[in-house]
């Protein structure tokens, strides 16, 4: 059965679907950059808000940003589904559910028409922004500031229509700006610490370059809440869609499938209102940092310390590295010896639980998740999930194996050859040729002036960069494996 609008009514049994009259609904909320993770997570807590009294007037814009010929697919897949999609989400031990979500009720591909884009952001009715453009799609430095000097953004601001999310964002307020319309609330649902602040430098770095005067006026009235978002979405292949649209009955050209656990947390800043997602499960508070810092340094770090070894050491899907026990116990390790003795729980969560928690997320196997997905722009994840664990341990003197070697593994790793010397797929958009020239040198300490690494002292202590370069060569000369079997060794 193909997925349009009209066949909403005549779905097959066991979808499950939220109910409510979807011709009523309008687009309160635009969402930049509508991947496979926005549709498993935020498009899911506001399909559940939707069947909610009165909030008819929270349905999603999707505004698809990035210019290549998959995500042009997808759009238009998207787009003759009328924004319909099903996602499966999957429990370890039950049975998956699969639901039909509808929230996504327009979808516009900026790519087609930039200044429509714009155009529709300066709609009155949209209230809040949301996005997900990946942790390299800020152009931070070390200290969450906006790189403005970056040449993508240099060509971005001369441009007559921007591309970039803050060019759309900053246009679209000047619009409103100008026509007298309150601006809009914009929340990141990216991971990356304080992802409200990094938001806000980046677009008003974006708006200074463009009109000062702007700045100063987005700067007093934008409203830039911070969230942490969690929930393991795997990429989607062919042979997904195939399995997926057998299970469900439904020729959907863009389905999408998740784990059953879903956590947002989000400051609760919205001055131009906001959908009810309190009562579908997200929940508010004024501080999201601690939930936040939990996350990214135990859940992402530990993805990153388990993708980066085990591609390497031949495994391509994350439960299966999860039955390695040397990698298991580099993961306990890392989890209960480097990151937890220096944070602290957020009110509701023991760490030790949420460790244990995640190891098990980790091994399910309905979800299957892709080592390579993981990996993918380590360049620009490392300094945002390990970079604060990592200048700690070393700034206290604490083992600083794990860290070494996880760093080492990312430099072997951008060979794209494993211990078998089989190749796996190496995607670092961020990570410029001079960077990997460093990394390729035969002189391992180079490789730690990487521009991935600025800002976090390493190459000043020594026990660090003789650990890291001993490394290096072991695992140039054994392989990932045995070098592994060294570092979890007492
Ligand atoms: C992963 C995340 O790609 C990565 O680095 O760690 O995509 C992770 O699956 C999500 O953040 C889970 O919420």
């Amino acid at each position: 059965m193909k997925l349009t609008a009209e066949t909403l009514s005549d779905l097959p049994s066991g979808i499950v679907t939220e109910i409510y009259d979807r011709t009523a609904v309008r687009p309160g909320i635009a969402h930049l950059s509508v991947g496979n993770f926005h549709r498993a997570h935020q498009a899911v807590y506001t399909d559940r808000v939707l069947a909610l009294p009165g909030q008819e007037g929270w349905g999603i814009l999707g505004i698809g940003l990035v210019e290549s010929a998959s995500e042009k697919e997808k759009a238009r897949a998207l787009q003759a589904q009328s924004g319909l999609y099903t996602l499966t989400e999957c429990p370890a031990h039950s049975s998956d559910t699969i639901r039909l979500v509808q929230s996504i009720v327009e979808y516009c591909y900026a790519p087609d028409d930039r200044r429509g884009a714009i155009q529709r952001l300066a709609d009155p009715h949209i209230r809040l922004v949301t996005m997900t453009i990946t942790e390299g799609g800020y152009y931070m430095d070390e200290t969450g500031g906006f790189l403005s000097d970056h040449p993508d953004i240099v060509q971005d601001v001369a441009r007559d229509v921007p591309h970039t999310a803050f060019g759309l964002l900053v246009e679209a307020l000047n619009a409103r700006r100008k026509a007298g319309i309150a601006p809009f609330t914009i929340l990141s649902c990216d991971n990356v610490p304080h992802n409200g602040q990094v938001t806000r430098n980046a677009v008003l770095g974006w708006a200074h370059q463009r009109n000062t005067e702007l700045a100063g006026w987005i700067s007093e009235h934008v409203a830039f809440p911070s969230c942490m978002v969690d929930r393991i979405t795997p990429a989607v292949r062919a042979d997904d869609v195939t399995r997926l649209n057998a299970a469900s009955g439904i020729d959907d050209r863009a389905p999408v499938y998740s784990e059953d656990f879903i956590q947002w947390v989000v400051e609760d800043k919205f001055p131009q209102g906001r959908p009810a997602w309190e009562k579908v499960g997200v929940l508010f508070t004024q501080d999201v940092a601690p939930y936040e810092q939990v996350k990214l340094r135990m859940l992402n770090a530990s993805h990153s310390l388990l993708a980066l070894p085990a591609v390497q050491m031949g495994y391509r899907v994350v439960n299966k590295a999860m039955k390695d026990p040397h990698l298991t116990a580099l993961l306990e390790k890392f989890l209960h010896l480097d990151v937890i003795p220096l944070i602290e729980a957020p009110p509701g969560i023991t760490l030790s639980a949420y460790a244990q928690q995640l190891l098990s997320r980790f091994s399910n196997k309905a979800v299957s998740d892709q080592l390579v997905r993981i990996a993918s722009d380590s360049a620009s994840k490392l300094p945002v999930f390990v970079r604060p664990t990592a200048m700690d341990v070393v700034k206290k003197g604490e083992d600083i194996r794990r860290i070494a070697f996880l760093l080492a593994c990312f430099c072997s790793y951008i060979s794209g050859l494993d211990d078998e010397g089989q190749s796996y797929s190496v995607q670092e958009p961020r990570l410029s040729n001079e960077d990997k020239d460093l990394i390729l040198d035969n002189d391992y300490e180079k490789s730690l002036q990487i521009n991935s690494f600025s800002g976090w002292d390493l190459d000043k202590n020594n026990n660090f960069i003789k650990e890291f370069v001993q490394l290096r060569k072991d695992i140039k000369s054994k392989g990932v494996s045995k070098t592994l079997e060294k570092i979890i060794r007492n």
